[in-house]
């Protein structure tokens, strides 16, 4: 039987052909007939690009529904679909491309000079654009190409996307996930979620990682429902628009920055059903104001790139504040002995592992990086700190691996410290995740200098500015004599989080 995930949405399309799929803030609405009849033809267009079933397409644009369109025809044709944040710079982007080889990469309109050159340095054969405004030559290509209905036949085990994650050490690794990965993850969420075709998602979150992507597109075209695609978020607009939808999918930022507007009260959420966080940890004080405030307990779940979603709230029942719920449907979830490896029991902190059909197949080209984060018996380490309580809700109570989660996208400080570090004034850093009002962590890093050497913060920032992305830059930078370090001679960042741990506090400093 032919497993390709396009199945699961395909009977929505001959179903319901006249109804609204994706609809914009400015008034555009694609039905499902049109978003199936572009799909085709883009599915057409990658064909005739040669591209075939298990070759990559990189993506690099911006959101629109068009993207979806090309994420569909993708599946259609059995690609590879690798997305990249936006806010990628060209060191980063030449990294994967030349890590994927793919056939083709498809970037924003004004990006087509540099695409080209970075293509031809990796080796990349085709390069189309993509604009916001569904402009672009890719568009031009599918307006004139016939719709191709073909699907390719693919077993679950076949690649439906690759998605980069930046690691602890080194290099970045591409998290190969599955067309079953996918199919098992979005239904299990629209079964807990009780998700329908009724439902009307708002959708302020980017679409290159897996929240955006998998977790509210893959839902909304497996229960047929529809969704307002905004390009980013924007709390006003999300309020006015909450009286013609059912759900938002938010990280914490987006219930903070709601919480701050005087408009959202219980009449402007009267309509909704279900608010959902996720991708980092929700503040209970968050939890509770907007309980306070609107009289909805919002829904936190916690998932990951490699694994998908792994545990959700309960949709009926309670949704405790500071806790991730229960194991999905289909998955496993436990805690071991960060040494020893062994399970624990209820109440004892240890590591988080999962294994169930959400669980990805391992990373791109990388087979003894992806047998050290599995155990024998198939659960996969996620590097997540956590408890299970006496009731079986599991909480999230720290991080084993160095990451900064800041508004919801991942820093891994090696990353940065490395290119700091290369700086000729600099003896060594430590980059770390302080509180941060609005982004829950602010990336904030800690230099030692050469003696005699000078060097200021703005001098660190413009150094960093073309090597990462802005979102990964330090919101501040600090100087010190020398990092704290233990016994051992490993630096202490909990104590520099402590020392730093107000300087997003007072209101000047919070500014980003
Ligand atoms: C934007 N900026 C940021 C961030 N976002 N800085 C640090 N962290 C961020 N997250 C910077 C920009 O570079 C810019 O800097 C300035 O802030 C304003 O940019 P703007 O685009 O206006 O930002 P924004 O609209 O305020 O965005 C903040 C945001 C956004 C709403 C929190 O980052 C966002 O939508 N985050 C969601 C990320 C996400 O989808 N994560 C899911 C990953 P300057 O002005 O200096 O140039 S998937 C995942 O984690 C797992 C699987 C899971 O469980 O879901
Ligand atoms: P990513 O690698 O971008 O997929 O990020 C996954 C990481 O985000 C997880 O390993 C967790 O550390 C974190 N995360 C996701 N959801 C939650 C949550 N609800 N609470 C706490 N941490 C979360």
């Amino acid at each position: 039987m032919n497993q390709n995930l396009y199945l699961q949405f395909f009977d929505n399309f001959s179903r319901q052909p006249e109804k609204v799929l994706i609809d914009t803030a400015e008034g555009t609405s694609y039905r499902y007939r049109d978003v199936l009849d572009t799909s085709r033809r883009l599915a057409r267009v990658l064909r005739e690009r040669g591209v075939t079933p298990g070759e990559r397409v990189v993506v690099q644009v911006d959101k629109s529904p068009q993207t979806v369109m090309l994420y569909l025809a993708c599946l259609q044709v059995g690609a590879v679909y690798l997305p990249l944040n936006t806010a990628y710079t060209e060191a980063e982007i030449e990294y994967f491309l030349g890590d994927a080889e793919p056939r083709l990469y498809v970037c924003r309109p004004a990006d087509r000079d540099s695409a080209e050159r970075l293509a031809e340095r990796c080796g990349v054969a085709a390069v189309e654009t993509l604009g916001a405004a569904a402009d672009g030559s890719l568009m031009a290509l599918a307006e004139a190409a016939e719709a191709d209905a073909e699907i390719a036949e693919l077993a679950g085990d076949d690649l439906a996307a690759i998605l980069y994650t930046s690691g602890t050490t080194g290099r970045s690794k591409g998290a190969m996930l599955t067309h079953a990965n996918l199919s098992a993850n979005s239904q299990a969420l629209a079964e807990t979620w009780r998700f329908s075709s009724d439902d009307h998602l708002l959708h302020a979150l980017p679409i290159f990682h897996t929240h955006g992507l998998f977790v509210a597109c893959n839902i909304i075209l497996t229960v047929g429902a529809s969704m307002t695609f905004l390009p980013k978020l924007d709390p006003e607009q999300l309020i006015t628009l909450m009286p013609q939808a059912t759900v938002l999918m938010g990280v914490p930022t987006f219930y903070t920055r709601l919480l701050a507007s005087p408009r959202l009260d219980r009449e402007a959420v009267r309509n909704m059903r279900l608010f959902v966080s996720g991708s980092a940890p929700l503040l209970a004080e968050t939890h509770h104001d907007f309980f306070e405030r609107t009289g909805h307990a919002i829904l936190e779940r916690y998932g990951m790139t490699e694994t998908n979603m792994n545990t959700s709230n309960p949709y009926d029942g309670e949704r405790r504040p500071g806790t991730v719920g229960f194991a999905l449907p289909g998955s496993e979830v436990r805690i071991t002995d960060r040494d020893s490896g062994t399970v624990l029991a209820p109440g004892e902190t240890g590591l988080v592992e999962v294994r169930g059909p959400n669980v990805f197949k391992g990373y791109w080209r990388m087979p003894e990086k992806t047998a050290a984060e599995f155990r024998e018996d198939g659960f996969f380490i996620t590097g997540d700190l956590g408890v299970i309580d006496s009731d079986g809700y599991l909480s999230i109570v720290g991080r084993d691996k160095d990451l900064v989660i800041s508004g919801g996208y991942n820093v891994y400080p090696k990353e940065i410290e490395q290119w700091i570090d290369e700086l000729p004034e600099v003896v060594e850093s430590a980059v770390i995740g302080v509180n941060h009002p609005d982004l829950g962590e602010g990336v904030t890093a800690a230099v030692v200098l050469k003696p005699g050497a000078t060097l200021d913060e703005a001098q660190v920032l413009a150094a960093l500015s073309d090597k990462v992305a802005r979102y990964k830059q330090p919101k501040r930078v600090f100087f010190i004599d020398s990092l704290p370090r233990n016994v051992m001679g490993k630096v202490q960042k909990n104590a520099l989080r402590e020392r730093y741990a107000d300087i997003y506090q007072a209101p000047a400093a919070a500014s980003r």
